[in-house]
């Protein structure tokens, strides 16, 4: 089969530097060789592929935008979303690891974390060397995690957490959690806090999320905190009180995903327009029927549609000037455009479009997870029409 070149019909390759072109094509080339030959069975086995943990260490993906004194690639935003598009091509499992560690886990550590906290932490988790993830999700406070009920009590020597995270990505892989929890009264947004915990630390525990029809090569557990004791130090001690700062997070992942997506919609589109010219019926390749073409040329829309999009706000994002809103219009409209698009590959794959060796249907399955993760299509639908109006209609 020939090796993936990628979708590219508004030349945004001219507007890639060099050092861009050049991360894109070594994400391209391992997602090609070392990924490709395994999701398929890792995703039929419901397993991650752990194995290649070590690997995308040393291709820099983890925090690959935050500074080399850590450990990390320090590359610019563009370059960060090329590697988020890549991996996706792959699988969403694959990149949903991936922006965990480094946005969710990194990210936080870095922004809000004390020296310490990022000179024990980041080196290991740039290398992969240490898992983590990120506990913000509770199971009756999911798109409103400004009620959560997880609480952590001050004591004479440190913290003690009590409560449950649902949905946790990596959650039984894990290291270290970012745990989010209520220091104050329960709905006093300004009382919840971040805590760095080790996944060792004795009421600690985490139960893989059975009965999953999505993101099967992802880890999604429940997390259970009883009586778990934290030193002070423990405690994220920067940024603002808060959900703010759980929310800087979540705009972090919310923009790879952006691009993320886009990937995902370009392996769909590729996977379709090839067996769109090999497929013969009534004697003549699918691809020379006018329905087919219409649906090409709809999933080519999109794509092109959601890399313009995903290019300017790379650009913004390096410049300092991005806001939170301009990435939920982005999140929400590529990941809707790729959840159409993987279903209309599938759909032109006929039968073969349910097999586990095409990718379409795996993509779009996964696509309904990404779709309703880091702030559903409708909580963005809120947001945005909060930023318009002026009005909450939460
Ligand atoms: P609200 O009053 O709107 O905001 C509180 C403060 O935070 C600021 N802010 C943000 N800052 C940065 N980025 C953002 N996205 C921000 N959104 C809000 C805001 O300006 C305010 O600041 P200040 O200075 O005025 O205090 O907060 P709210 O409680 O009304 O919540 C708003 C809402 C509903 C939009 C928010 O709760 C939300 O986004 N809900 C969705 C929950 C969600 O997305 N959860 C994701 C969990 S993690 C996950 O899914 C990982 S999936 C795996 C993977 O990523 O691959
Ligand atoms: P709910 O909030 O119960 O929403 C149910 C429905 O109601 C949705 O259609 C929603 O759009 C709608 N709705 C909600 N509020 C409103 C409103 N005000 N107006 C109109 N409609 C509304 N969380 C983490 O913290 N860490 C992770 O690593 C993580 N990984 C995840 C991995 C997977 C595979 C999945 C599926 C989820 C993960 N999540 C994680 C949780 C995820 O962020 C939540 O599922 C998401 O925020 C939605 O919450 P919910 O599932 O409780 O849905």
């Amino acid at each position: 089969m020939a090796r993936f070149q990628g979708i590219d019909f508004y030349d945004l390759d001219a507007l890639f530097s060099e050092e861009e072109r050049m991360v894109r094509d070594t994400v391209r080339d391992w997602v090609e060789d070392r990924l490709m030959p395994v999701i398929g069975e890792a995703y039929h086995n419901r397993r991650f592929p752990t194995e290649l943990i070590p690997e995308l260490g040393e291709l820099g993906v983890f925090g690959a935008n935050l500074p080399e004194q850590y450990g990390c690639a320090e590359l610019n935003n563009v370059a960060y979303g090329i590697i988020m598009q890549e991996l996706e091509r792959g699988d969403s499992g694959v990149r949903s690891f991936t922006s965990v560690q480094g946005a969710l886990v990194m990210y936080p550590i870095y922004a809000f974390g004390s020296e310490e906290q990022r000179t024990d932490w980041l080196p290991k988790l740039a290398s992969g060397e240490a898992i983590g993830c990120f506990g913000l999700t509770e199971p009756d406070y999911g798109s409103n995690p400004a009620g959560m009920i997880t609480t952590a009590k001050q004591t004479s020597d440190g913290w003690l957490l009590n409560g449950a995270k649902m949905w946790i990505t990596n959650g039984s892989m894990a290291d270290v959690a970012i745990i989010w929890a209520q220091t104050g009264e329960i709905g006093d947004v300004k009382g919840i806090r971040g805590f760095v915990v080790p996944t060792d630390t004795p009421g600690f525990s985490a139960k893989d999320q059975e009965g999953k029809l999505s993101l099967l090569a992802s880890d999604t557990s429940e997390l259970v905190l009883q009586d778990v004791e934290i030193p002070d130090t423990a405690v994220l001690p920067g940024g603002s009180e808060g959900l703010k700062n759980p929310l800087m997070c979540l705009t972090q992942a919310r923009y790879g995903i952006s691009w993320g997506v886009v990937g995902a919609a370009m392996a769909c589109f590729d996977e379709a327009l090839s067996y769109s010219k090999e497929r013969l019926m009534f004697e003549t390749p699918i691809g020379g029927k006018q329905i087919q073409q219409v649906r090409l040329a709809d999933m080519l829309t999109g794509i092109t549609q959601g890399q313009l999009l995903c290019y300017r706000l790379g650009r913004m994002k390096d410049e300092g000037t991005m806001t939170p809103q301009q990435v939920s219009l982005a999140k929400r409209a590529n990941c809707d455009m790729a959840a159409n698009v993987a279903r209309e590959a599938r759909r032109l794959l006929g039968a073969n479009g349910i097999l586990v060796e095409y990718h379409s249907m795996r993509h779009m399955a996964n696509l309904e997870s990404v779709y309703t993760y880091e702030g559903t299509h409708d909580v963005h639908s809120l947001i945005l029409g909060q930023t318009l109006t002026g009005i909450s209609a939460f």
